[in-house]
C-alpha cells in the first residue's frame, strides 16, 4: 500500500504481481506447541564496554547466506490462529507511555558534523538498571547449590555428575590479588572438563595442568562491591552432562585506600579516517583510567580554530571539532593525566587522510537517479550516530547523493530506544528522520520485533505479560515514527535454519501467534505503512525459504496484514545460487506479496575478489529488476569503513569513500535497458 506514496517522491510503483492460487503446502502446526544503564551510545571508538559500530564484538556472526545446504525439512511447528481481533491496549497501560522527559532536546554547541537541520540529543539523566544487583545479605546467605544439566540419554544412578571440590565465595581488598582455583572431580574417575561463563576484564584464567584452572584477577576501585563467577564442569564421558556452579566474589574496600596500585590512565583508540577538505571533523575522544579516577585529557597540537568542550552527559568524553583547510595527513597527540598522580599519562597519535573535493567525485550519474528512472528503491544502512564520526559529513553526503531509501539499522531497536520501563532514547531515530527528510530519502524503520538487541526488563518479563509489552512497544514506535517512516520490518528472524520456529522470548510466551499479533498491531497503529517480515537465509533453496513461504502463506490465510517479505541476503563473493532466488522471489510474488532485498551485502573471504563482488552484487539487482514486486534494493551501509563485517570489505565503497567495482556495475545495470 505504501508504494503508491513513495512512488510519487522516491520511487518503484509496483506492478501487479501475478498473484495465483498457492499450490504450496499449509503449514501444518499444532498450538499445543505454541505455547544496561547508559544505552546512549556516544561515537567513541573501541570502548570496551560497548561492540564498536561495524565489529562483531557481542554478536554472532550469522551464517553466511548460500552456505548451508542441508535438506532436512520440517516446517513450523505452531498454529496461526484465522481472523483474530486484537483487544484494546489496556488502560492505564502495563508500562508507562513516553513521558516528556524522555523528549530530546536541542543539543547546542560544537558537537557534530551536521548542518542541514536542528540536531537533538537525550536529555541528560541517570538510567539504572539495578536489577541483580546483589547486597551483602545475598552474600551472607552462602554460596548458590550447583545446577546439573542431564541430558535424556544419561542415566544419572549409572554415572554420576561432575562436582567441585572445595568451591566457596571468596573476599578480597580491593588492590589484593585474588586466587581461585577450580578442581573439577568425578566419582567414577577421569577429569572433568571446565569452561567459564565470563572472565572479568584484566583477569587471567589459568591452566594448571593438573586437571585445575585458576582465576587470578587483582580487582580495583570500580569492582567494589559483589559479583558472581559461573564455571561449568563437564563429564568426562559425556560433555553434555554438566554441573554449573557460580561463586560470589566480595571486592572490599582496604583501610587505607593509598595501598591500592595507581596504574597509568588511557586514551581509547580512534581508528584513522579519511576526511574530505572543509568539512567540519568533530572527534569524540574517550579517556579512561583503571583506578576509575577521571583522567585530564590534553591535545598536544590541537588544530588552528579547533574546539575542545566536554561531553554533555559523559565526563570521561571530551569532543574536539575543526575543519581541515589543507590536503594531506593530519596527526594529533593526545594525552591521558592520571588525576591522582600527574606524573603518571600515557598517550596515543590519531591520524587523518584528508582529500580533496576532487577526490570524491563519481563519473556518471548517481544510483538514485537511475532508481528512480525505473521506480526502484535503492537504499543503505545508516551509521548509528554517523553525524558524530570524524567523517560524518563526507559520509550523509555521499549517502545522499546515492541513495533515495535508508534503514535506521541500529537506531531503532528496542535496548537503545526503550531501555527500562517507561524510559525512552529517541534522539538518534529522531536525527536520522530528520537528515532523511532534508535528503528526500524514505526511511526503512528496522525493526520493531526481534529476539536480539532486547532490554534486560524485557528479557525477563513474565510471560503473561509479553504480549502486551510487546503490543505497547510497537505502538509507541509507530505513533512517533509512523507518519514519517513508510515501511517497517514488523518482524525479523522468526525462523531457524531448519524452517522451525526460534525458540525466542516472544515464540517462548505466545507462540508463532505473536507474528500475526504484531503485524495486527502495526497495522493498527500505523495503517499506511508497508509491513514487511524480514530474515536471512531465505533467498535461496532450502528448509529455511520452505519455512518463510509456508509462513507467509499461513499468514495470508489468517488474513494477517503482511505487505512483503525482507531478504537480508548477507552473502559471499562466490554466491552463485540465482536461479533459486529467482524462484523464491517468484513464491513470494505468487502469495502477492513485495519484496524488498534488506540488507545486501557480499563479503570478499580468502581467495575471492572484488570483480566476484561486483559480479554477485549485479546478478542480485539484476533479479531485482526482472521481478515486478522487487521495490527494493538494499545495502547494509555503503562504505568498508563501517560495515558488521568490516573485515571482509563487503560493500560498494571502500574505507577511502572511492568507488569499487561493485559500485560501476551497478551504475551500468541500472543505466540498461
Ligand atoms: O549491523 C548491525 C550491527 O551493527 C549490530 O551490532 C548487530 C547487532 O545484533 O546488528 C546488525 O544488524 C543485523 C540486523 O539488525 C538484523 N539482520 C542481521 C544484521 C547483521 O547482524
Amino acid at each position: 500500500m505504501i508504494i503508491r506514496t513513495l512512488a510519487s517522491s522516491y520511487g518503484r510503483v509496483g506492478a501487479q504481481g501475478l498473484f495465483r492460487e498457492s499450490l504450496l503446502a499449509l503449514c501444518l502446526i499444532s498450538l499445543a506447541a505454541c505455547g544496561s544503564s547508559e544505552s546512549v551510545v556516544p561515537a567513541v571508538e573501541d570502548q570496551p564496554t560497548m561492540p564498536a559500530e561495524g565489529s562483531n564484538v557481542g554478536q554472532i556472526d550469522e551464517p553466511t547466506e548460500g552456505a548451508n545446504t542441508a535438506d532436512s525439512i520440517e516446517t513450523p511447528t505452531s498454529d496461526i490462529t484465522t481472523s483474530r481481533v486484537l483487544s484494546p491496549l489496556p488502560n492505564p497501560p502495563l508500562t508507562a507511555a513516553p513521558a516528556d522527559d524522555s523528549e530530546p532536546i536541542r543539543a547546542l554547541g560544537p558537537l557534530s558534523t551536521v548542518s542541514e537541520f536542528f540536531l537533538v540529543r537525550n536529555p541528560t539523566r541517570i538510567l539504572e538498571d539495578t536489577y541483580g544487583t546483589l547486597t551483602d545479605a545475598d552474600f551472607d546467605a552462602g554460596p548458590l547449590p550447583a545446577v546439573i544439566s542431564t541430558p535424556a540419554h544419561v542415566d544419572p544412578t549409572t554415572n554420576s555428575a561432575p562436582y567441585f571440590d572445595n568451591l566457596t565465595d571468596v573476599e578480597v581488598f580491593a588492590g589484593e590479588e585474588l586466587h581461585v582455583r577450580f578442581r573439577p572431580l568425578d566419582a567414577d574417575g577421569g577429569i572433568p572438563g571446565l569452561f567459564p561463563a565470563a572472565i572479568p576484564a584484566g583477569a587471567r584464567y589459568d591452566d594448571n595442568f593438573d586437571g585445575t584452572r585458576s582465576l587470578i584477577w587483582r580487582p580495583l576501585q570500580p569492582h567494589i562491591g559483589i559479583r558472581e563467577f559461573t564455571i561449568t564442569a563437564t563429564d568426562p564421558v559425556e560433555p553434555f552432562y554438566r554441573t554449573e556452579r557460580t561463586i560470589r566474589i566480595k571486592v572490599k574496600p582496604p583501610a587505607d585506600p593509598s595501598d591500592i596500585i595507581n596504574l597509568p590512565p588511557v586514551v581509547n583508540q580512534i581508528r584513522e579516517h579519511t576526511l574530505r577538505v572543509n568539512d567540519p571533523v568533530v572527534v569524540y575522544i574517550k579517556v579512561d583510567d583503571p583506578n576509575g579516577t577521571i583522567p585530564s585529557l590534553e591535545i598536544l597540537n590541537q588544530p588552528a580554530g579547533a574546539t575542545l568542550v566536554p561531553h554533555y552527559a559523559f565526563p570521561r568524553i571530551s569532543i574536539l571539532r575543526f575543519v581541515p583547510r589543507v590536503t594531506g595527513a593530519v596527526s594529533l597527540n593526545l594525552l591521558a593525566r592520571d588525576a591522582d598522580d600527574p606524573t603518571l599519562t600515557s598517550s596515543r597519535v590519531v591520524t587523518f587522510e584528508v582529500l580533496d573535493e576532487a577526490d570524491f567525485i563519481r563519473p556518471g550519474a548517481r544510483l538514485r537517479e537511475l532508481a528512480a528512472a525505473r521506480d526502484l528503491l535503492i537504499g543503505y544502512a545508516s551509521l548509528l550516530g554517523f553525524y558524530e564520526r570524524p567523517d560524518g559529513a563526507v559520509y550523509a553526503d555521499i549517502a545522499a547523493e546515492e541513495f533515495n531509501f535508508v534503514s535506521t539499522e541500529n537506531s531503532l531497536k528496542w535496548d537503545l530506544l526503550n531501555p527500562l520501563p517507561g524510559q525512552y532514547q529517541w534522539a538518534q531515530a529522531d536525527n536520522l528522520v530528520q537528515h532523511a527528510k532534508a535528503r528526500r530519502q524514505a526511511v526503512h524503520g528496522h525493526t520493531l520485533i526481534w529476539h536480539r538487541q532486547l532490554p534486560g526488563w524485557i528479557k525477563r518479563s513474565a510471560f503473561a505479560d509479553r504480549e502486551t509489552h510487546m503490543r505497547e512497544f510497537i505502538d509507541r514506535i509507530l505513533t512517533r515514527y509512523g507518519k514519517d517512516v513508510p515501511v517497517w520490518d514488523v518482524v525479523n528472524e522468526a525462523l531457524e535454519e531448519d524452517g522451525t520456529f526460534r525458540h525466542s522470548i516472544w515464540f517462548e510466551a505466545m507462540g508463532a501467534n505473536f507474528i500475526d499479533t504484531a503485524f495486527r498491531q502495526a497495522r493498527l497503529s500505523a495503517p499506511e505503512a508497508t509491513l514487511l517480515y524480514n530474515d536471512y537465509d531465505i533467498s535461496f533453496a532450502g528448509p529455511k525459504a520452505d519455512g518463510m513461504v509456508a509462513l507467509m502463506q499461513s499468514l495470508k490465510d489468517a488474513g494477517t496484514p503482511v505487505d512483503g517479505v525482507g531478504f537480508q541476503m548477507h552473502l559471499d563473493a562466490d554466491f552463485d545460487r540465482f536461479a533459486e532466488v529467482a524462484e523464491t522471489f517468484q513464491q513470494v510474488a505468487n502469495l502477492d506479496l513485495d519484496i524488498y532485498i534488506s540488507e545486501l551485502d557480499v563479503s570478499i573471504r580468502a581467495g575471492q575478489n572484488e570483480a566476484q563482488q561486483a559480479r554477485v552484487y549485479e546478478q542480485v539487482l539484476s533479479l531485482c529488476l526482472n521481478q515486478p514486486r522487487c521495490k527494493a534494493y538494499q545495502i547494509w551501509g555503503f562504505t568498508d569503513m563501517y560495515s558488521w563485517r568490516r573485515e571482509y570489505n563487503p560493500l560498494i565503497f571502500d574505507r577511502r569513500y572511492q568507488p569499487k567495482p561493485a559500485y560501476r556495475a551497478l551504475q551500468r545495470r541500472l543505466a540498461e535497458n
